[in-house]
C-alpha cells in the first residue's frame, strides 16, 4: 500500500490483505478458465439484474482455508482480524431475495466446478442506505465504489457498442437496424472462488461508457459541461440500482438497463462461442442461458436478431437455437411485479425487437393454433409470456410456488407446454450462511461429524444421534447463548441499546412489504405488551423482538409500518413495567452483513407471509440451518422446511393459499375477525388512538383503517392463530432442553436447503451441464 505500517489504517490493512488473498485466488481462477476452454464443455450463463454479494474478503479467506494463517499474521502486526473484515463495505447490487439467491448460486457453481459466468450491471450506487430520523426511514446513496474495490478487474479491452432507437430498413433483402443512440458496455470481472479453492468462475458486470467520451470542439468553444455530456449520459445507465423490489418500475431507464446488460452479455457469449466453434447450430449444445426473472428477457429477441439479421440464419432456425439456449426462472406471482412494457415506449427504444417479438408470437401461434397466447397484446409487451414462449425450461422456486404458477399466471401456457415448467426449490450457500457466519456452531458440527458437511450439507443428518446426548445438547445450547451475547454487544455498541440475552430472540428480517406482514408481527407485540401490563409481575417468557429491512422509497404504507414499529419500540422499551419481558428494536440499514450477525443468534424465525404470496423465501432456510425454530404460514419453501424438520419442530399457523382466496370473498372478513378477538380489537384501537404517537395521535389511523376495512393481506383473519402459535412458542421456550432439541433437529434436517443441491438440480433438469472437477 506504499505506507509505513505505523501510519496504516484499517483500510490499508484490508487492502493489503485483500490483494494477498486475491493473488492466491487468481491462480485458481486462471487454471479454471484454462480448463474450461480445454474441456469445451457446456457453459452456463446466469443473467441477473441483481447480485447481492455482500463482503468478499472473509469469503475468500474461508474458501482458501486461510483463517488461522491470516489471523496469526495480523496478530504479529498487532492488528485485529475482525476489525479489518468489518472495514469492507457490502457489495449491495441487489434488493433482496432474488439478488441474494444469484450470489448463493455463484458460490455453489464454483464449489461444484460447473463452468459458469454471472452477468449483471456494475451499479455505481447499490441499494440505498437506510437510516431513521424520528423513527422514519430516510434514504441516502450507497457509495461502495468510492473506495477502490480490490475484487474487480477492469477489462477495458472487453467493450461492446450497443444502440437504442433509430430505424429499421432493408438492405439486399436483409433487415438492418440502425440505432441512433450509441453507447458502450465495458466489462469488470470478479473472480468467484468455491470451497477449498478448487474452482473459480467469473462474475462479469457491465459499466456504461460513451462511444465518444469527450467533445474537444465543444470544450475549445468554452462549453465545458457539454464537452463531457456524452460520457455523463452513458454512465447514467449503470449509475443506480432500481430500489423497487416487488413493483415493476415501468421506467425508460430501467428498460435501457435491461437491454444494455442483456445485449452486452449475448455479444460476449457469441464472441466466446465463435472463437471456438464454426457452426452456430451447435450453440444449444455449448451454451445454457438462465434468465433470472424477466429482467434479462430481452436477451432472447436480441440473440434471435443477431442470428437472423446479422449472421443470416433463417428466422425459424434462429428461433430454434434461441429456444435451445434460454431458460427462465420466475420469482413472484404478485401481479404488480410482473413486467409489462408499453409497446410505444418499447418500440421507440427497440424498434427491431418489437418486430421480432411479433414474429415469435406468430410462430408460436402457428405451432399452437388453439389459442392466441401472446407476448404482445393490449398495447403491452409482456415479459413473462415472452420469456415462457422463448424458454426451453421455466422454473419456480419452491414446490408450492411452481404448483401455483401452473394453476394461475401460466395456466394456459402450461396447458400448451406441459413439460416446460419444472421446480427448483431455492437453497443457500452453507459456506457463508453457516460455516462463516456461525463459527461456534460450525466447530461443534465439525467436531461431531467432520467437515464434509461444508460441501455436502445433507451430511448434517448425521448429527441426529448426538442430539439425544445431554452433554452435546449443552454444547449446542452454549453456542446459541454465546451468539446471543455477541449480538447483544454488537447492538449495544452500535445502537446504544442493551438487550436481554436470556430472552427469546424473535427476528423478522426482510424487505418491508404488506404481504410479508411485519404489521401482523407488531400487532401481536402490541397485544402481548398490553397483556403483560394487565398482569405486571406475571410469569412471562421474556422476548426480544428484532426487525430489520428496507422499504422501497415510494412505498408509503411500508414506510409507515417501519415508523409504527419504531414508535412502538420507543413506548414499549421505556415501560418499566414490561421492560424485563418485552423489548422491541428495529435495526437500520439491513444488508447481507447485518443478516450474518443476526441469524446465528435467532431463536425464533418469523416467516409469516399471506399464504400464496411468498414464492420461496431463503431467509427461512438460513434461520433453520442456524438453529432457529420457525413460526410461519404454509407459504413458499416454509412448506418444505416444515416437512423436513418435522411438524412438531415448527410453529405453524394461518390460512392455506386456497383458504386465503376464499376468505377474500367474504366482504367483511376483517371486521368479523376483529369482532371475534378482543385482543386484536384492543391492539388496533391502541394504534388508532395514538398510544404510540402521542404528539401526533392521528398518525396511524390509516393503518388501523386499512386493516379494518380492506385488509387485503388478511392480517386480521390470521391474527388469532398467530397469537396462539406465539404462545405455543413461549410454552416450548420454558423448557430449555426441549427447545434446544427442536432447534438442533432444525439444523440436522435442513441440509437439503443448500444451494449446492439447487444448482445440481438446474444442471441436471435444465442446463444439461457437468462439473469439470474430479469427484
Ligand atoms: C424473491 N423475489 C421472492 N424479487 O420474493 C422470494 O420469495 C424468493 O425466495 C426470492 O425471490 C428468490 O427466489 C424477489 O426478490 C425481486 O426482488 C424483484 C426485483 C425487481 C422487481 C420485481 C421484484
Amino acid at each position: 500500500m506504499g505506507k509505513d505500517p505505523e501510519h496504516a489504517k484499517f483500510f490499508d490493512w484490508r487492502m493489503a490483505l485483500s490483494h494477498a488473498i486475491r493473488d492466491r485466488i487468481v491462480d485458481r481462477w486462471v487454471a479454471s478458465t484454462r480448463r474450461t476452454y480445454e474441456q469445451d464443455g457446456k457453459r452456463v450463463y446466469y443473467l441477473s439484474m441483481e447480485f447481492l454479494i455482500g463482503r468478499l474478503l472473509e469469503d475468500g479467506i474461508v474458501n482458501l482455508g486461510l483463517v488461522e494463517e491470516v489471523g496469526e499474521t495480523l496478530r504479529t502486526f498487532g492488528i485485529d482480524y475482525r476489525s479489518v473484515l468489518e472495514d469492507e463495505p457490502d457489495a449491495a447490487l441487489g434488493n433482496g431475495g432474488l439478488g441474494r439467491l444469484a450470489a448463493c448460486f455463484l458460490d455453489s457453481l464454483s464449489t461444484i466446478g460447473c463452468p459458469a459466468m454471472g452477468y449483471g450491471i456494475r451499479y455505481e450506487n447499490g441499494l440505498f442506505k437506510q437510516s431513521f430520523v424520528d423513527g422514519r426511514q430516510v434514504e441516502s446513496p450507497e457509495t461502495w465504489l468510492q473506495e477502490p474495490h480490490p475484487w474487480e478487474f477492469g477489462r477495458p479491452e472487453v467493450r461492446f457498442t450497443l444502440g437504442f432507437r433509430g430505424e429499421v430498413t432493408t438492405e439486399n433483402g436483409r433487415t438492418v437496424w440502425k440505432p441512433s443512440e450509441l453507447l458502450q458496455a465495458e466489462a469488470f470481472d470478479t473472480p468467484i472462488v468455491g470451497w477449498q479453492g478448487r474452482w473459480a468462475n467469473t462474475l462479469r458486470l457491465w459499466a456504461g461508457r460513451a462511444v465518444d467520451p469527450f467533445d474537444l470542439d465543444r470544450f475549445n468553444a468554452g462549453d465545458f459541461a457539454a464537452a463531457a455530456e456524452h460520457e455523463a449520459l452513458a454512465r447514467t445507465i449503470s449509475r443506480v440500482l432500481y430500489p423497487e423490489d416487488s413493483n415493476e418500475a415501468g421506467k425508460e431507464l430501467r428498460l435501457k438497463q435491461e437491454f444494455f446488460f442483456s445485449a452486452a452479455s449475448i455479444r460476449d457469449i457469441l464472441r466466446r462461442f465463435e472463437g471456438q466453434h464454426e457452426d452456430l447450430r451447435a450453440l444449444p449444445k455449448k451454451v445454457a442461458i438462465q434468465l433470472n426473472d424477466t429482467h434479462p428477457a430481452i436477451a432472447g429477441p436480441e440473440l434471435l436478431r443477431i442470428l437472423h439479421d446479422e449472421r443470416g440464419l433463417s428466422f425459424e432456425e434462429a428461433l430454434e437455437i434461441t429456444h435451445g439456449c434460454m431458460n427462465y426462472t420466475n420469482h413472484t406471482l404478485l401481479p404488480e411485479a410482473l413486467e409489462r412494457w408499453d409497446e410505444r415506449l418499447f418500440g421507440r427504444l427497440l424498434p427491431r425487437h418489437l418486430q421480432i417479438i411479433d414474429r415469435i408470437d406468430d410462430a408460436h401461434y402457428r405451432a399452437n393454433p388453439t389459442r392466441l397466447l401472446s407476448a404482445r397484446s393490449d398495447g403491452q409487451v409482456k415479459m413473462g409470456e415472452l420469456s415462457f414462449i422463448v424458454a426451453n425450461k421455466v422454473n419456480g422456486v419452491s414446490a408450492l410456488h411452481t404448483d401455483l404458477m401452473k394453476k394461475t399466471v401460466f395456466k394456459d401456457l402450461h396447458g400448451l407446454h406441459p413439460d416446460r415448467i419444472v421446480n427448483e426449490t431455492n437453497g443457500v450457500t452453507p459456506r457463508r450462511w453457516l460455516h462463516s457466519c456461525n463459527p461456534g456452531l460450525s466447530s461443534l458440527i465439525t467436531d461431531s461429524i467432520g467437515d464434509g458437511w461444508i460441501a455436502d450439507l445433507e451430511q448434517l443428518e448425521r448429527l441426529e444421534p448426538f442430539i439425544g446426548k445431554d452433554d452435546w445438547l449443552h454444547r449446542f445450547r452454549a453456542v446459541k447463548a454465546e451468539n446471543k451475547v455477541t449480538l447483544c454487544d454488537y447492538i449495544a455498541e452500535r445502537h446504544g441499546m442493551r438487550l436481554n440475552p436470556d430472552a427469546m430472540f424473535d427476528i423478522q428480517i426482510k424487505r418491508i412489504h404488506e404481504y410479508k406482514r411485519q404489521h401482523l408481527n407488531i400487532l401481536e407485540a402490541i397485544a402481548h405488551w398490553q397483556e403483560i401490563k394487565d398482569t405486571p409481575g406475571g410469569d412471562w417468557v421474556p422476548r426480544v423482538k428484532i426487525f430489520a429491512g428496507k422499504a422501497a422509497q415510494g412505498y408509503h404504507f411500508a414506510k409507515d409500518i417501519i415508523h409504527l414499529i419504531n414508535d412502538v419500540a420507543k413506548v414499549v422499551n421505556a415501560d418499566a413495567e414490561t421492560r424485563d419481558s418485552l423489548q422491541v428494536i428495529f435495526l437500520p440499514n439491513y444488508n447481507v452483513t447485518l443478516a450474518e450477525h443476526l441469524i446465528p443468534a435467532a431463536d425464533l424465525s418469523e416467516q409469516i407471509s399471506t399464504a400464496g404470496k411468498e414464492a420461496s423465501g431463503t431467509g427461512n432456510m438460513k434461520f433453520a440451518l442456524n438453529g432457529a425454530l420457525t413460526i410461519g404460514t404454509l407459504d413458499g419453501a416454509n412448506v418444505e422446511i416444515r416437512e423436513r424438520v418435522g411438524e412438531e419442530n415448527f410453529f405453524l399457523f394461518g390460512m392455506l393459499a386456497d383458504e386465503v382466496m376464499q376468505r377474500r370473498m367474504i366482504h367483511d372478513h376483517a371486521q368479523q375477525a376483529i369482532a371475534a378477538d378482543p385482543r386484536l380489537a384492543r391492539a388496533l384501537e391502541a394504534i388508532r388512538s395514538g398510544t404510540f404517537s402521542p404528539q401526533d395521535p392521528g398518525r396511524y389511523v390509516h393503518i388501523a383503517d386499512n386493516l379494518t376495512w380492506s385488509d387485503y393481506f388478511l392480517v386480521c383473519s390470521d391474527f388469532s392463530a398467530y397469537w396462539q402459535a406465539q404462545r405455543e412458542a413461549d410454552h416450548a421456550y420454558r423448557d430449555p432442553d426441549l427447545w434446544a432439541r427442536k432447534a438442533a433437529l432444525n439444523v440436522a434436517r435442513s441440509g437439503w436447503f443448500s444451494s449446492d443441491r439447487t444448482i445440481r438440480g438446474y444442471m441436471c433438469d435444465i442446463w444439461g451441464a457437468e462439473s469439470l472437477l474430479a469427484p
